[in-house]
């Protein structure tokens, strides 16, 4: 760790993000240009401009996005640690569902823990050509044989879909065959324009299939969903313990060290709190309608972040002392915080930050760098939808395309048995009289600065020019990138599995991320690399067509070069 600077140098002003921006966009032919600068946008945080959100990627762009089964499959479902999950294709979708993330899990009273296999149907050209239904059934009954598990869930991959295996019916026969929850998910890689379908999709199917089959009530009296938290690198238990230290019980937290039983009477609990609105927002619509249950946007990343949501969940169950016991508990444990926070500060303060990250990190992560001082100069989401931007006031501008229009949504009602709202709606009136709000997440770009860039799916050649142009002194971001990113000379802390850190969420994971950025900051390594473009001969590819005159050749060869800067060239 490097000696403390009480007084940083003042930062230089910014470069104009106006040109930034032009710099970033200048390469591209016109048509894409056309698309990508609707998605690349210069900040207002009183009226967020419109941004192209949640549109395909243009071929050719080196995104960092992943798959509809990827989001249905890998994210939603998969920590739900004793339903069998069965991959429904070629071996290589199942086989990067297997523990390749750091979503973590405990199982509890002997149940077993699937996340530590991959399975898969393995399919073959075989069943490509005569269909794949015939191998799914036995690997169902395979799988059962050997594990007998409570549930099954099959996972379509695309060429499911393309040659219309039809997984529903055999969900449906299987299901009465064994006498267990058998559900099947059409997630297929290509039924989105990236994992945000997958969300959706996995939504509705544990909507449909597994809330609501156990209304045992939970014995907590103030219990509490925690919707779209994963538990990466231990975040749920971080949450989870703060919660029950203030007196609150979880009675699911979806998808995170979360078993089938949990999920089956997450409906008895009294509010569903949603930490990642993009992947879930739907479940918390649907119980709200179904069950009665009202939610409310959380967020346990940053500790001043956690003491809002704290503050939120005592106002919204107004009990003394329930209230007094969390103002002890923010109190112990900012007593904690806050001299780390000022060490770390002495060093951050000032120093910039920018990120690129799924769908809610690159908003939630601000608020752990600002709780150090350091200010954002970029951001932006992979796959966010425009809600997730510029806040739920604008969904019903949102234009519905045939890419959404392929997911189902749900028709639900109030059940007419279970329905139990809440609270009466004079208690509503009371709380929304007192500043409460409902379904209310305002989105990333109200708490961003004016005319900071906001950058949606941004392309790797984007992310080149913002670091040659900013020079960012680290960027929170992806695997796809990182090793682009420290290449050339930036840290960059890898958000969605923390690079086997973490956990980062409530006051124990704030402190967890302050200590990180400050060694990755202070760490004098980055100012030796020299990448290996800079020091090793370029390739350089020659084209050569039968019968070309020396000239075409001569012509052709200069068009394919591929020497550095491109950029410049005007390629
Ligand atoms: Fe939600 Fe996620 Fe995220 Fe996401 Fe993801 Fe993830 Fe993520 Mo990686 S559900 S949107 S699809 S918080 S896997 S646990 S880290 S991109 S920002």
């Amino acid at each position: 760790m490097s000696e403390a600077v009480t007084n940083p140098v003042p930062a230089a002003p910014l470069p104009d993000a106006a040109q930034v921006r032009e710099e970033m966009l200048k390469i591209y032919p016109p048509k894409t240009r056309k698309k990508r600068q609707k998605q690349l946008l210069l900040n207002d945080p009183d009226t967020p401009p419109e941004i192209a959100a949640n549109t395909r990627t243009v071929p050719g762009i080196i995104t960092q996005r992943g798959c509809t089964y990827a989001g249905c499959r890998g994210v939603v479902m998969g920590p739900i640690y004793d339903l069998l999950q069965i991959t429904h294709g070629p071996i290589g979708c199942g086989f990067y569902a297997w523990l390749s993330r750091r979503n973590l899990s405990r199982p509890t009273d002997g149940r077993p823990n699937f996340m530590q296999y991959s399975m898969s149907t393995d399919m073959q050209e075989d069943q490509i050509i005569f269909g794949g239904e015939k191998k799914l059934k036995q690997a169902i009954l395979e799988a059962y044989d050997i594990f007998k598990p409570k549930a099954i869930a099959i996972l379509s991959t695309c060429p499911v879909g393309l040659i219309g295996d039809d997984v529903h019916a055999v969900a449906r026969e299987m299901k009465e065959k064994l006498g267990i929850n058998v559900m099947a998910f059409s997630c297929e890689g290509y039924k989105g324009v990236s994992q945000s379908a997958g969300h959706h999709i996995a939504n509705n199917g544990v909507f449909k299939n597994i809330i609501g089959l156990d209304d045992t009530p939970d014995p907590g009296e103030f219990t509490v969903n925690i919707l779209g938290e994963y538990n990466i690198g231990g975040d749920a238990w971080a949450i989870d313990s703060l919660l029950q230290k203030c007196g609150i019980h979880v009675v699911a937290t979806l998808s995170g060290d979360v078993n089938y039983d949990q999920v089956t009477r997450c409906h008895t609990a009294m509010l569903n709190m949603v930490m990642c609105h993009r992947s879930i927002n739907y479940i918390a619509e649907m119980m709200e309608v179904k069950y009665g249950i009202p939610w409310i946007k959380a967020n346990f990343i940053g500790a001043a972040a956690t003491t809002k949501t704290l503050r939120k969940i005592a106002k919204y169950f107004d009990s003394k002392k329930l209230t007094d016991r969390i103002e002890e508990v923010i109190a112990a444990e900012m007593a904690a915080v806050r001299p780390v926070q000022e060490e770390i500060s002495s060093r951050t303060r000032g120093k910039k930050a920018a990120l690129f990250v799924g769908g809610s990190r690159a908003h939630h992560y601000q608020d752990l760098f600002r709780d150090i001082g350091m200010e954002i100069v970029s951001a932006g989401y992979e796959f966010a939808h425009r809600d997730d931007y510029e806040g739920r006031r604008v969904l019903p501008t949102i234009k519905v395309d045939a890419d959404s229009r392929n997911i189902e949504e749900l028709h639900v009602e109030a059940d007419p048995a279970r329905y139990r709202p809440r609270k009466t709606p004079e208690q509503i009136e009371a709380l929304k009289a007192g500043g409460f709000t409902f379904k209310d997440y305002e989105g990333m770009m109200v708490e961003m600065k004016r005319n900071t860039l906001v950058i949606d799916d941004i392309s790797h050649h984007e992310m080149e020019q913002l670091i040659r142009i900013y020079k960012p002194d680290i960027i929170g971001s992806g695997i796809k990138d990182k090793f682009v990113i420290e290449k050339m000379g930036v840290p960059c802390k890898q958000l969605h599995s923390y690079d086997y850190s973490g956990p980062y969420a409530a006051y124990e994971g704030a402190i967890n991320f302050y200590r990180e950025v400050d060694r990755m900051l202070s760490s004098k390594v980055w100012s030796y690399v020299v990448p290996p473009w800079e020091k090793e001969p370029q390739l350089v590819a020659t084209l050569v067509h039968p019968g070309m005159t020396a000239a075409a050749k001569k012509a052709e060869n200069k068009s394919f070069s591929r020497q550095r800067p491109a950029a410049e060239e005007g390629m």
